[in-house]
């Protein structure tokens, strides 16, 4: 401790309320546990108070942190109680370890003079979450508090970002203790190593048909911006994916997301930046679709070495800060590098095409409605600002197909884990981390059943959010596989036409069922307008499958 340094002095919660307000958290997602009092009288006794936002179900809290760390990219923080109140947030917090999502779960936990003893909840859960952490460990003493928590806060904010679970016996829970009060968050930054970089650059040069495709850590590293000048200045096509949509915005001459098929399957080198190779990425094997012509070369660019593909053959690979690494490599290419516009020009012809065929979907008559027609609606309709949430199967695959985020970080889908349940945690996140935006949370009608009692938590806190529901009555994402495995389907239905719309009423929202594709437009109209928690339920087809290339196995 410095001379300069004051000490802080109180109880567990007040400590860890102190540590989490330094690392720049705004909020507090929890549902109460008396484990977790001191907490919540931390929290209400800072000056000035930090928001408590109490939920309806621990996953719901969980997934809120994830969301909130995807967006903000400050740490989420949830509060949950010992034993169940854990365990509900497991789900959240391995899917926050799949996307990098920088949160931070505070545990309750039985008292220690009593452990052993059978008390309430015993369990013993750091071992439980390690497995889907970066970190998880039990902060044994209050005495340990200060020092635990700006731990768990810089593992989490540091890359590869991700989920750290710390837990504190009650009995030290309401105990005090005092040390050095908090100061600003310290990261520290991976230099990238610059031949590496040269090596890259080379490679980049001598393609002939390179493909750039940028994922969720370009906007998690801070790197879009870097990203957007090395595309622009490159003139290079490039593909997105997870909360990488948008750091090319839609519409963008070099964005070929639409050609992504041919793209991938056609180009020479490919240039993964920020994401997994993974099966979203055909493991990171691609081109070689032309007879005779051999795979692409690839090259993997990371955040840091944990994240450097195993699997996949690779030409070259960096890992560091991704904003260096791309400036590096703008650097390399402004001086030298080919004419790939024939290139370019041939992805942009299918992009063309792709959206003319699009066009029909999007503005089908179909009765039953086709869940296209949806986004036929819905995309003239959002701003530039827009954060779109997907929770749902096949609903949510046709947005990745037609909304095309014009800036990042606004852009939130199921990521790797595709854990349903997401979409309420998430929607009560964006309303509070981007007050002034629409925030839109596409729900698919077996999706919905996970969250929606959550509804209650956005009434209660006057947090609307649009809700556009795609309803074919069905588990659809997995009706179809099941269909064409066997020739027949098991339980993959749901009631048929559900009013979810008089849930979201009961709990206090408002909502309207669309069964006329010509009405669509005018319920989000009346949604975006209401100013409260607002369901669109639109009856779908349930034969309007998502044509899928892969089943992600
Ligand atoms: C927690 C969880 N349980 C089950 C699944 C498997 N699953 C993936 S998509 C899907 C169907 C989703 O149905 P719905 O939300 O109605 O969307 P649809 O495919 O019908 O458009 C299921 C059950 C999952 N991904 N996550
Ligand atoms: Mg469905």
């Amino acid at each position: 401790m410095t001379e300069s340094q004051p000490t802080l002095s109180g109880h567990s919660g007040e400590l860890a309320v102190a540590v989490a307000r330094a690392h720049g958290v705004e909020t507090m997602f929890t549902l109460s546990g008396a484990h977790v009092f001191p907490m919540y009288d931390g929290a209400v006794k800072a000056d000035p108070p930090m928001r408590l936002l109490d939920v309806r179900h621990e996953q719901t809290a969980a997934f809120a942190a994830e969301a909130t760390g995807k967006l903000t990219r400050v740490p989420g923080l949830a509060v949950l109680t010992a034993g169940p109140g854990v365990t509900n947030g497991v789900s959240a917090i391995a899917q926050a370890q799949f996307a990098g999502s920088p949160m931070v779960v505070v545990g309750g936990r039985a008292p220690a003079n009593r452990w052993g003893s059978g008390s309430l909840q015993e369990l013993d859960q750091p071992p439980i979450v390690e497995s889907v952490s970066k970190l998880a460990r039990t902060l044994h003493t209050a005495s340990d508090v200060l020092a635990g928590m700006d731990q768990a806060f810089t593992a989490a904010r540091s890359a590869h970002r991700g989920p750290v679970f710390v837990d504190i016996p009650m009995d030290e829970f309401f105990n005090s203790a005092s040390g050095p009060a908090p100061g600003p968050p310290g990261t520290s930054r991976l230099e990238p190593d610059g031949d590496e970089v040269r090596r890259v650059a080379g490679l980049i040069r001598g393609a002939e048909r390179p493909v750039l495709v940028l994922g969720t850590d370009v906007w998690a590293d801070g790197a879009e911006e870097a990203a957007l000048r090395l595309v622009e200045a490159a003139r290079l096509p490039t593909l997105t994916n997870g909360m990488g949509r948008g750091v090319v915005p839609g519409g963008h001459p070099m964005l070929v997301t639409k050609a992504r098929s041919a793209a991938l399957g056609k180009a020479d080198l490919v240039v993964v930046v920020g994401t997994p190779l993974d099966f979203r990425l055909g493991y990171g094997v691609f081109g070689g679709k032309d007879e005779g012509s051999t795979p692409a070369q690839v090259v993997h660019l990371a955040d840091s070495p944990g994240q450097v593909s195993g699997h996949a053959k690779l030409a070259a690979s960096v890992c560091g800060d991704l904003t260096n690494i791309l400036d590096g490599l703008l650097a390399e290419l402004d001086t030298s590098r080919p004419d790939w516009s024939a290139w370019l020009g041939d992805l942009q012809d299918v992009v063309r095409a792709t959206a003319e065929r699009d066009r029909d979907l999007l503005s089908a008559e179909a009765d039953p409605i086709h869940p296209a027609r949806i986004y036929g609606e819905l995309v003239p309709r959002l701003a530039d600002d827009s954060v779109v949430i997907g929770d749902g199967g096949d609903f949510v695959s046709f947005a990745g197909k037609f909304v095309e985020p014009k800036r990042p970080g606004g852009w939130l889908d199921p990521g790797p884990y595709g854990c349903l349940g997401a979409g309420l945690g998430a929607a009560i996140a964006a309303r509070l981390a981007r007050p002034s935006s629409q925030v839109v949370l596409l729900l698919g009608d077996g999706a919905a059943g996970f969250s929606l009692m959550d509804v209650d938590t956005l009434v209660r806190h006057g947090l609307p959010v649009v809700m556009v529901m795609g309803n074919n009555s069905a588990w659809a994402l997995e009706k179809g596989p099941m269909q064409m495995l066997y020739g027949y389907d098991v339980v993959a239905d749901l009631a048929p036409r559900t009013a979810y719309d008089g849930v979201v009423k009961a709990l206090g929202g408002a909502g309207e069922t669309v069964t006329d594709p010509r009405q669509i437009g005018a319920a989000l109209d009346r949604a975006f307008d209401s100013g409260v928690p607002y369901l669109v339920n639109v009856i779908t087809d349930v034969e309007a499958a998502y044509p899928r290339a892969t089943f992600g196995i």
